[in-house]
């Protein structure tokens, strides 16, 4: 590992590059306010000697030669009470490509070093004022893509998980007790451990760290979206539905079939939760090269889909080639069959879909944008996923692979434990060493065990200037 905490003064532009209203350089490091003070001027031209912490100086930077480069507010925020417990100084200047850069190069000639992505919330983990996973959270709230992802990923910043993760340590460090107990006093060794005590809480560990790992499901489909492929023969109207969803005339509709060759991917949100639609080709067997390499595709996306909207067109029929098509479907249960072309007169209806054994089915219009709440509806419920509770409830939800595979080492040291204590325990230490793995593992989640690759795996990842 890098030595991670170094004394150096970071700096880097934390907001996005392009034309904007405001644009900001950020500064990290005991240098800080010495350089606020050397580009800083009054609009009289007067220095300012002092900065009050906290307060916002309206003023102008100069180059190196006394120039002004831009009008701007600057801010100081003094050692430890800052986002990363160092000294901070904001300069907010005009947005736009050249005047932030300017400030950013007088800034590191001045003796700042540019920031590496995520440095500034590494300092602020190094320096304590955050855990790991609420570091992690502000990486996923500035990447969240939804309404829900987001509230999850600020839920987390606010400390949820942290404290679920301390509520689990403190109960297995406390059944590590009664076990060091034994060690300690053997006459009543056998007594302590066979007392069932252990065994009980232990089991209880096991159930709660399953509770928690049972929501990664949930949790990825928030922070990635719910992948919803809609396939179906030619022409039964798949990007008639992608446009109804989208309320856009995105895809190309005509009448003539083998119309969409590519794959088209679009997201739009229901209820705060991301629906990522994917529109394929018409599965059918195609003479034309590109409209079979684009099957080929439309199948691919059919294996990953989360959900899968099995589109036949109500008006013809449930036909051979429909039946085809269910048939290379393997996992029927994410399977919606939706009845397009409702607006015409239905030779196939939900009523006649019990043979087909598909659990779900709605009867649609694309073209006049009716039942598509509806449908909406299904697929999270599909998902099993109700946004209104992941809203509105408190309950921790895990969106990290990182806390899930951390998650399952500590209940695997537990049930290794717990098989030890099965088999009658020789000695009691061996015990003991399953539940450190497990704390190992927990502390890992928050941060408390610092690993050699957690920078590459957690801050590289962040944008520079976070
Ligand atoms: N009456 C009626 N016509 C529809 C409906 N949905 C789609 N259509 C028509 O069906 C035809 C095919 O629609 P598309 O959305 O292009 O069908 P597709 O499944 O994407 O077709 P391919 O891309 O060729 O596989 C067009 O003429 C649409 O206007 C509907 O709900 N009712
Ligand atoms: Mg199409």
């Amino acid at each position: 590992m890098k030595d991670l905490l170094r004394e150096d003064t970071i700096a880097a532009i934390g907001t996005p590059i392009g034309k904007g209203a405001i644009g900001i350089v950020r500064i990290s490091g005991k240098e800080a306010l010495p350089i606020l003070k050397s580009l800083f001027r009054r609009k009289s031209g007067k220095e300012t000697k002092e900065f009050e912490e906290r307060k916002m100086y309206y003023g102008v930077v100069v180059d190196r030669f006394g120039e002004p480069i831009d009008e701007v507010l600057a801010v100081y925020m003094k050692a430890p009470r800052s986002f990363t417990g160092e000294d901070v100084v904001e300069i907010h200047s005009h947005g736009g490509i050249v005047v932030v850069r300017q400030i950013l190069r007088e800034v590191l000639s001045l003796g700042a070093r540019l920031a590496e992505p995520g440095e500034f919330t590494m300092r602020a983990f190094l320096n304590g004022k955050i855990d790991l996973t609420q570091a992690e959270a502000i990486n996923q709230l500035i990447e969240a893509k939804s309404e829900l992802s987001a509230k999850v990923a600020l839920r987390q910043l606010e400390g949820s998980l942290s404290r679920k993760i301390r509520e689990l340590r403190d109960f297995i460090l406390e059944t590590k007790a009664y076990i060091e107990a034994a060690v300690d006093f053997p006459e009543e060794e056998v007594e302590i451990i066979e007392s069932g005590k252990v065994k009980e809480r232990l089991l209880e560990a096991v159930g709660r760290i399953e509770e928690v790992i049972k929501t990664y499901r949930e949790g990825r489909l928030i922070r990635e979206g719910i992948k919803v492929a809609i396939v179906g023969k030619p022409n039964v109207g798949k990007s008639s539905l992608l446009n109804a969803l989208l309320q856009e005339e995105r895809a190309i509709v005509t009448e003539i079939p083998g119309t969409t060759r590519d794959v088209i991917e679009e997201t739009v949100t229901f209820k705060g939760l991301p629906l990522r639609l994917i529109d394929t080709a018409g599965i059918r067997q195609a003479e034309d090269r590109v409209e079979r390499i684009g099957i080929e595709k439309s199948l691919e996306k059919l294996k990953e889909a989360d959900v899968v909207l099995f589109l036949i067109d109500g008006s013809e029929g449930f036909t051979e080639e429909d039946g085809e098509i269910l048939e290379r479907i393997e996992e029927k249960k994410k399977v919606i069959l939706v009845i397009n072309k409702a607006d015409l007169e239905l030779k196939f209806r939900c009523r006649d879909a019990k043979e087909l054994r598909l659990e779900r089915c709605v009867e649609i219009s694309a073209k006049k944008g009716e039942g598509i709440e509806k449908l909406a509806e299904l697929i999270t419920e599909l998902v099993m996923l109700e946004p209104e509770t992941v809203l509105g409830g408190d309950e921790v939800v895990i969106t990290s692979e990182r806390h899930k595979e951390l998650l399952e080492r500590a209940e695997e040291s537990l049930k290794r434990a717990l098989k030890t204590l099965e088999s009658g325990v020789e000695s009691p230490e061996f015990l003991s060493m399953d539940i450190d793995d497990a704390l190992g593992a927990l502390g890992e989640i928050v941060g408390e065990v610092t690993t050699e690759d957690m920078y590459d795996i957690i801050f590289s990842r962040f944008c520079i200037g976070k």
